[in-house]
């Protein structure tokens, strides 16, 4: 490959390991629905000499010398994350999901603060205070779920009392498994009653909601979104914090993640990160962002016919979440196998109040946003959601898998990665 002619004669290991990998993404369905595609020009920002630089601190308040292509990088990056989200302020140094969160939270509350937000198997995510993260020690997370998992709906009322009850000093609306919107106004509401920040992960959505498929908190009042620029915003792996109107928040923020928690920024990711929201502002970003929501639809179809669970009851974002060890008897874990066997990359996925351990849950969850890229529309996916049942039904039957995957094969090479976006 033309461009790792350096890696290839210097590091045969890593060289083979990455070709692989790229033979991998080529040949199979990336179905996991945090996961994606990048453009070439988002590679090579991420690839470039801005990886040798430090640059701690802030553009025109660095502690090194030599900033002046750094501080243009992290100026555009932060102006064009503020047009994308209609937002005043941006920090895009954090380093990625996790540790977003984690400045979040230390910039906005004091140790033993609570935080209400949604539980684990509910939807939520490991950051929103699951005890076995180091943030559970420090804060105290009181949890919230989903009232009925047909419909995937919260409880606001329930929400409300429970605010009320344990004085959260933040609410927090986001997940990395739940297939539903959530009601910002009414979290927003909440919060504000209770004198608590509003809080929204939206990891998983930022892409939708850059191309306006789905709601921005922000217009709901939101104070401070979190988000990773890797999954449907299709950028490099990495995260960032924006504070919708207020400076003294942003402030606090910025003092968090820097010093705070990380030390010199990794200049060739926000590069990168500018790339990707440039593609983003793009009417052709728009398209793709509710192309996603029309392929999960078309795949949310199959599993309705064929009466297969889904966690609340269907999609009205990118993912989808089977119980199929209630619907089908095979566990999260093997499902998870037998996919990959054929070509069909997802994940094995807790679902609500799961009675089964994590490494072998009830479900498995998958989405739409990788393939998408690849350019599949709604007949596409719906063939692929046959696919899965198909592979599920005949997971034992070798011969069956291999025509499975034959013509896995062949929706991969009529559908190729593509380079560009714009
Ligand atoms: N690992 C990400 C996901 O798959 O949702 C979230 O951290």
């Amino acid at each position: 490959m033309k461009d790792y002619l350096f890696l290839k004669k210097q590091d045969k290991d890593i060289y083979e390991a990455v070709m692989g990998e790229e033979k991998r993404e080529a040949e199979g369905l990336e179905l996991i629905p945090s996961e994606n595609y990048v453009s070439r020009a988002v590679r090579e920002a991420n690839g470039s000499v801005l990886t040798n630089k430090y640059s701690e601190g802030y553009p025109g308040k660095r502690y090194y010398g030599g900033q002046e292509f750094t501080d243009e990088v992290e100026n555009i990056a932060i102006e064009r994350a503020k047009k994308l989200f209609s937002c005043k302020f941006a920090n895009v140094q954090p380093l990625s999901g996790a540790p977003a969160n984690v400045a979040m939270y230390f910039a906005l509350l004091e140790p033993g603060d609570t935080v209400l937000g949604m539980d684990l198997s509910h939807g939520g995510h490991l950051t929103h205070g699951h005890p076995v993260t180091s943030i559970s020690k420090v804060f105290r997370f009181v949890r919230y779920k989903m009232k009925d998992t047909s419909t995937g709906e919260i409880d606001y009322d329930e929400l409300r009392k429970t605010a009320k009850k344990e004085k959260p000093k933040m609410m927090l609306a986001g997940f990395s498994a739940y297939s539903r919107e959530l009601d910002y106004k009414k979290i927003a509401s909440i919060a504000r009653e209770v004198g608590a920040y509003s809080v929204a992960d939206m990891a998983h959505i930022a892409g939708l909601i850059a191309g306006k498929a789905v709601k921005n908190p922000f217009d709901y009042g939101f104070d401070v979104i979190t988000t990773t620029t890797h999954k449907t915003l299709r950028g490099p792996r990495g995260g960032m914090i924006l504070t919708r109107a207020d400076k003294e928040i942003a402030k606090k923020i910025d003092k968090a993640v820097f010093p705070g928690l990380q030390g010199g920024p990794h200049m060739n990711n926000i590069a990168a990160k500018a790339v990707c929201f440039a593609e983003a502002l793009t009417p052709a970003f728009r398209k793709y962002a509710k192309q996603i929501l029309k392929n999960a639809k078309a795949m949310e179809g199959v599993f309705l016919k064929k009466g297969v669970r889904m966690l609340g009851g269907g999609t009205s974002n990118h993912l989808i979440l089977l119980d199929v060890y209630g619907s089908l008897g095979i566990t999260g874990a093997e499902a998870e196998t037998v996919l990959d066997e054929v070509g069909m990359t997802l994940n094995k996925n807790v679902i609500a109040d799961d009675t089964r351990s994590p490494m072998d849950p009830s479900g498995i969850r998958f989405g739409t946003p990788a393939i998408t890229t690849r350019g599949f529309k709604e007949s596409e996916c719906k063939r692929v959601a046959e696919l899965m049942l198909l592979t599920l039904e005949n997971k034992d039957n070798a011969k069956k898998k291999k025509e499975i995957h034959s013509e896995i094969k062949r929706m991969c090479k009529k559908f190729p990665v593509p380079d560009k976006f714009v």
